[in-house]
């Protein structure tokens, strides 16, 4: 195989072809043993819920026995299978949202060593909640937001107070009439496990349902809670230029890369390696130098403006190049062959979480209370590998790329205020209106070595871009827009002239040469920030949000994350489209359900909430596709 069918990024490339040299294998190597994949598995008819089996049903309707032991259909399982998985894609954010509001309680009752950074962010939620906020010390509103949410894992009945805060009143009528509505998101984990559970349900169509209801969990009991606390006690993100590429990787330097999710972790490593940069100095080196992978990287690139060395495919080519110190972990997407590769070298795999344990990997506890310490201890583990570098293995790919980033919702219209302080989402609704920004999509979730990595991703956008749709950006997509140009002015080229123009006039409004034509709006969870848009021109609009001439889009999606948090745009009647099929094809009843495209079920997520599931490997057809419904929204507009 030839290392530029599996990536687009040339410094990947060129990493590869040092690994192969160094005999080191990598994810890319090892999706290629896979295949052919199994078809049972990749369409959903395997079932392993109990130990009559595991069976597996017909994929295709007609070849093979059609009910497994205990009687179960293709549908059935099918249906289940999606449901659990869903789950699993779920409980990460969750658990995400909880350590991250422990952390800020512990920090306003003062045992925890993080100070709150989002004050204006802090007396807004405080507000939107009900609290009274004047005259308020900031801790006491702090805890009281905190114990808030923290109903949100502990209350038996109600609505959950996330979802609340954040859904936009249309929402919530269809949900409840729909009788979707989560309460506590530990409670709803639970139910839907139980309802996965051999000898449970097998009512697809309540499944379905089920899984619209743990779409809901993960937006707002996940992301939503994560993306408010997080800006509460980090800050808001405002525009920050940054740099992309292996090229920020740099010889000179002690090199820590920060890989995962938790920015508490990742925060607490950057502190501490600005305390200590004076030490890395008498070791010879310029300085500490901290790069960011997946989604640690988002978190730090939004709010701190730290660069970007990779996304999820190429995470174990970070460690090829030979100059990390250390790569430290906490939680999700960390694939469990980085520690086979940095065996070959002197980086320290060290993962963070207490419980979150990487085999071959050593271990630093994080805890909110202990933060200075697991951050001080990283660092002088780094500090200490220094010394350990063997030069003759270092190769660094050259160049890096510029990018904006740190595009919050109030960024946004920040920035939109300069062209009309009264109302600043006007002049986004004009430019819609005429239709010189057809619609908004959003490029969202991974990178998947089942495709050639970010050119999915890529291409899906300019397609967009050429046809004056504007893009908002996240997760691991946003990195591969950020890799090749598409988040610096500089992809203005590939832009329609309307759209081009658009972002001209804001830019030079603002005191730069123009908008990026993608706009980096954070990491996973911060698809909240996404939805916060949504609703916010939706309501100013005076439509739901099902009604707008907008979709999401996930070309290289690899996570069960990507799959509920498209759940959960689903739900609010987004289109979300999918490069990379779902295990749901087993069963027509649920692709059917989800896809809407035409068969004898009834009952489809398009009917009941407005939005359905995309799936298209083609990036350019994902696109015109999405351009139809955008069109198809846009004329029931009257637009
Ligand atoms: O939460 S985009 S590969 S790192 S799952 Fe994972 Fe996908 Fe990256 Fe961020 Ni999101
Ligand atoms: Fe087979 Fe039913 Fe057990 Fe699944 S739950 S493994 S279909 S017997």
């Amino acid at each position: 195989v030839l290392v530029t069918d599996l990536t687009m990024d040339t410094g990947v490339q060129e990493l590869l072809v040092k690994a192969e040299l160094e005999n080191i294998e990598t994810a890319f190597q090892r999706a290629k043993e896979q295949e052919p994949h199994c078809k049972f598995g990749l369409t959903g008819v395997c079932c392993r819920r109990c130990l009559q089996g595991p069976c597996r049903v017909t994929f295709n309707g007609n070849k093979g026995v059609k009910r497994g032991v205990c009687g179960a259909t293709a549908d059935q399982i099918v249906a289940r299978n999606l449901l659990s998985l869903i789950v699993e894609g779920t409980t990460p954010h969750v658990e995400h949202a909880r350590e991250i509001l422990h952390t800020l309680l512990e920090t306003a009752e003062g045992k925890a060593p993080y100070e709150i950074k989002g004050k204006e962010k802090l007396i807004s939620i405080g507000k939107k909640l009900g609290l009274t906020v004047d005259g308020v010390e900031l801790d006491k509103l702090a805890k009281e937001v905190a114990l808030i949410a923290l109903q949100d894992f502990q209350q038996q009945s109600g609505v959950s107070n996330w979802l609340r805060l954040r859904a936009q009143d249309q929402s919530i009528e269809t949900w409840k009439k729909l009788n979707i509505l989560p309460s506590n998101a530990h409670l709803e984990i639970a139910n839907a496990i139980n309802k996965t559970a051999m000898g449970c349900e097998s009512d697809p169509v309540s499944l379905l349902l089920g899984i619209m209801k743990m779409g809901l969990v993960e937006g707002y009991d996940g992301l939503h809670l994560s993306t408010d606390l997080q800006d509460i006690l980090f800050g808001t993100p405002r525009l920050v230029k940054t740099q992309y590429r292996m090229g920020v990787i740099k010889e000179e330097y002690v090199n820590i890369a920060v890989h995962g999710h938790i920015p508490m972790v990742s925060e607490k490593v950057l502190e501490w390696s600005r305390k200590l940069n004076n030490e890395a100095k008498a070791l010879g080196a310029k300085g500490i130098n901290i790069v960011g992978i997946c989604c640690s990287a988002n978190e730090l690139l939004m709010r701190q403006g730290v660069s970007v060395a990779t996304n999820y495919a190429s995470q174990e080519l970070a460690i090829i190049t030979g100059a990390l110190e250390a790569m430290v972990v906490d939680a999700q997407c960390i694939m469990p062959g980085l520690a086979q590769v940095a065996e070959c070298y002197h980086t320290e795999l060290i993962s963070a979480l207490p419980n979150i344990k990487i085999e071959g990997a050593s271990h630093v506890d994080w805890t909110p209370e202990d933060a200075d310490k697991m951050g001080e201890e990283i660092v002088r583990r780094a500090l200490a590998h220094y010394p350990e570098r063997d030069q003759s293995k270092v190769q660094i790919p050259a160049g890096t790329v510029e990018a904006y980033a740190g595009f919050s919702v109030e960024q946004i219209v920040e920035l939109l205020a300069t062209l009309n302080g009264q109302d600043p989402l006007l002049p986004l609704i004009e430019a819609i209106a005429t239709g010189d920004i057809l619609g908004v999509v959003a490029i969202v979730g991974c990178t998947n070595p089942k495709v050639k990595q970010d050119w999915a991703n890529t291409e899906v956008a300019k397609e967009l871009m050429r046809n004056n749709v504007l893009i908002v950006a996240s997760g691991c997509s946003a990195h591969s827009l950020g890799k090749n140009g598409l988040l610096s002015p500089d992809g203005l080229q590939y832009c329609g002239e309307k759209l081009a123009n658009v972002l001209t006039a804001i830019g030079q409004a603002n005191g730069l040469p123009a908008l990026p034509p993608a706009l980096h709006m954070g990491s996973c969870v911060d698809n909240s920030r996404i939805d916060d848009l949504l609703v916010a021109l939706g309501d100013r609009m005076g439509v739901a949000v099902r009604e707008l001439p907008v979709a999401g889009s996930s070309p290289e999606n690899h996570s069960p994350k990507a799959l509920s948090i498209g759940t959960f745009f689903i739900a609010q009647g987004v289109d979300v489209h999918i490069g990379v099929n779902a295990p749901i094809t087993g069963s027509p009843l649920v692709e059917q359900a989800l896809t809407a495209n035409k068969g004898e079920f009834p009952v489809t997520t398009d009917e009941l909430f407005g939005g359905k599931l995309i799936y298209e490997a083609d990036p350019i057809q994902a696109a015109q596709t999405m351009i139809g419904r955008i069109i198809q929204k846009r004329k029931a507009l009257g637009l």
